[in-house]
């Protein structure tokens, strides 16, 4: 017997047209998965049985899959760094926001191309919880769509018109846990003893008490705590995140097995990008923080192996909001992919936090500490999201200064009369440091700002942060409204089953009248897209910045200054103070800048980018 076991099941499903494909792609990465499962199941007497179906569910799904995809998954294997080059910019948005349901989002088809994007991520859109569900992070079915948005048939038409556009849309896929109306919860309260283990229940206080000694805190103000007493369970279960949020138990095989073929599902509809959120809390040990666990990556490991099998053009994206140390091994090792892309949390909160100190020691020390990814793998930059920024990610390059990192959010939070109008959120011990939330332009001064000029340094700040994500490798992603400077909504105030959560002062309805005025560039949202616009063309065509080229950080004379080079050809300054800087091209080492003056001159809060 061969030490892995054959694909006959997998083939079996498969037109003939398929099946020297499918046998060549699980010739190469059918061992890894093997390995992977059996680290993890292959105890189980029933192991080598659920394995074989396994196959039999992903062959299926790949004989499923439409023709179409079965052609964009030949030209995304002919060319494995599609998403990787200069040309690529990501855009984030909540489907209802930005274009009312998934036809509206459609209609925005023309702003997209306009600003550059060629990825467009749609958080959570599927049919979520009845009631309070977390912005769509409460999943009540994976097969559904949200029915305020609309239906599967017009997810379907919405990927094929981003594809004929040239966008790829990504969705959220939220695999650590589901919605307590979720079948599978369902079942589980009616008393079906097989979903009930989809879940972590413990029938009373004695081991989530043990867990709890090590356990960090999510949303310690509204949702305290890492369980939930459910009286259907006549039990605890393990909820993370709000009480709604059952965690999924993916020591058991079948969680895999299902989550695997929900997403297989969601790939054949058209979707060619998974966001997987909170990959960091997929597995559960006694003793730790229950994040980053070895098993969480040979998870991802063996869905990856999953995807480059049955829809070899999908991608896979890590959210995994963790320290630097923590987020390389997301991205796995040249002969152990993981995902392909993982979101660069750290520099995102660095570069902040770089503003507010007008110091970039510390985004230097991200910099510095970010490994270069495998082949075929690369961050997603950025520099907001529908999330907090949470500064304790940052706690290492802080040299564990709480006090520092506090000085951060409260510089954010508009102390000492600070430019910026972020706004806190929820925070454990009155200790600890309180996360921030705020459109980027509140963070970078426009809402505080009195008059042009105040306004200009706004954007330049704005742009400094964003340059650093266009710049440094990587898919670089905006937040939708940013491009046009859009504010703080605080509408959720008077929203109860929002109130409590201000992250949704960040989560704003697009706005028509910024778009109206976004060709015009006396007026403000003109102004900005224009010079956002600009330097994601300035990006596209510089080749130094395809995510595969090496980064270098060069040495500067001044704390404030961050000097970023890509390759032989490229060189980023960006200057992180109020000051003025004079930046002496001989003296980073670089050798000589045709065309530039051998002293540059920055003024505040200004960035440069040198080609040669
Ligand atoms: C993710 O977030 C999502 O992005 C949030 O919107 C969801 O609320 C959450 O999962 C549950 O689905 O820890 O790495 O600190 O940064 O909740 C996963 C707040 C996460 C978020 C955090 C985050």
């Amino acid at each position: 017997m061969s030490d892995f076991p054959s694909p006959e099941r997998l083939l079996a499903a498969l037109p003939l047209a398929l099946r020297a494909d499918a046998a060549r792609r699980y010739a190469v990465h059918g061992p890894l998965l093997y390995r992977r499962l059996a680290g993890l199941y292959g105890y189980r007497p029933d192991f080598e049985h659920w394995y074989d179906d396994l196959l039999g569910s992903i062959g299926a799904l790949l004989a499923a899959r439409p023709a179409d995809l079965l052609a964009l998954d030949a030209r995304r294997a002919a060319d494995p760094g599609w998403f990787l080059r200069q040309h690529m910019l990501g855009y984030s948005a909540y489907a209802d926001r930005f274009g009312g349901d998934l036809a509206g989002v459609g209609k925005r088809i023309g702003h997209l191309r306009t600003l550059g994007v060629t990825y467009l991520h749609l958080l959570p859109f599927l049919k979520p919880r009845a009631g309070e569900n977390d912005g769509g992070f409460a999943v009540a079915s994976f097969d559904e769509v949200d029915p305020a948005l609309g239906s599967m048939d017009d997810l379907e038409t919405l990927c094929a018109h981003l594809r004929g556009a040239g966008i790829s849309l990504c969705a959220d896929f939220i695999l650590n846990h589901v919605a307590d109306d979720h079948a599978w919860a369902r079942g589980a309260q009616a008393g079906d003893a097989r979903l009930r283990e989809f879940f972590h229940v413990f029938p009373d206080r004695t081991m989530p008490e043990r867990y709890e000694r090590t356990l960090g805190q999510v949303f310690p103000a509204a949702a305290p705590g890492n369980f939930s007493h459910v009286p259907a369970l006549d039990g605890w279960v393990w909820t993370t995140f709000y009480p709604f949020q059952w965690d999924l138990n993916y020591a058991n095989p079948a969680v895999l097995a299902e989550i695997a073929a929900a997403l297989l599902r969601l790939a054949n509809r058209g979707v060619e990008v998974f966001r997987l959120d909170s990959t960091a809390f997929l597995w559960k040990r006694e003793g730790t923080s229950c994040m980053n666990q070895p098993e969480a990556h040979t998870l991802l490991q063996a869905l990856r192996a999953i995807v480059d099998i049955a829809a070899p053009g999908v991608l896979l994206k890590a959210e995994a909001i963790v320290p630097t140390a923590d987020l390389p091994a997301y991205l796995g090792e040249p002969d152990v992919p993981e995902c392909h892309l993982a979101y660069h949390s750290t520099l995102m909160a660095a570069s902040w936090a770089a503003l507010a100190e007008q110091d970039t020691t510390m985004l230097r020390r991200v910099v510095a500490g970010t490994p270069t990814p495998p082949p075929g793998a690369s961050w997603l930059t950025y520099v907001r999201c529908h999330d907090d920024i949470g500064w304790k990610i940052l706690a290492r390059e802080a040299d564990g200064s709480t006090d520092r990192l506090a000085a951060i959010a409260d510089f954010f939070h508009g102390a000492g009369g600070s430019y910026a109008a972020g706004v806190p959120f929820q925070a454990g011990a009155a200790s600890a440091v309180q996360a921030t939330n705020g459109m980027a332009a509140a963070l970078s001064g426009f809402e505080t700002a009195a008059g042009p000029l105040a306004r200009e340094l706004a954007l330049r700040r704005l742009l400094l942060v964003h340059g650093v994500a266009l710049a440094f490798g990587g898919l670089p992603m905006l937040y939708m409204g940013d491009e046009l400077g859009m504010g703080n909504d605080h509408g959720y105030r008077d929203d109860p089953q929002r109130a409590h959560d201000t992250r949704w002062v960040q989560r704003p309805v697009f706005d028509e009248d910024a778009l109206a005025w976004r060709d015009d560039p006396d007026s403000w949202a003109g102004r900005v897209f224009g010079a956002l616009r600009a330097l994601v063309e300035q990006r596209r065509a510089c080749p130094a910045l395809d995510a595969s080229v090496p980064r270098a950080l060069l040495p500067t004379h001044d704390p404030a200054l961050l000097a970023l080079a890509r390759g032989d050809s490229f060189l980023g300054l960006f200057n992180f103070s109020e000051r003025p800087l004079k930046v002496a091209l001989p003296a980073l080492g670089e050798g000589g800048w045709p065309g530039y003056p051998d002293e540059i001159e920055l003024g505040p809060w200004d960035m440069r980018w040198l080609r040669r």
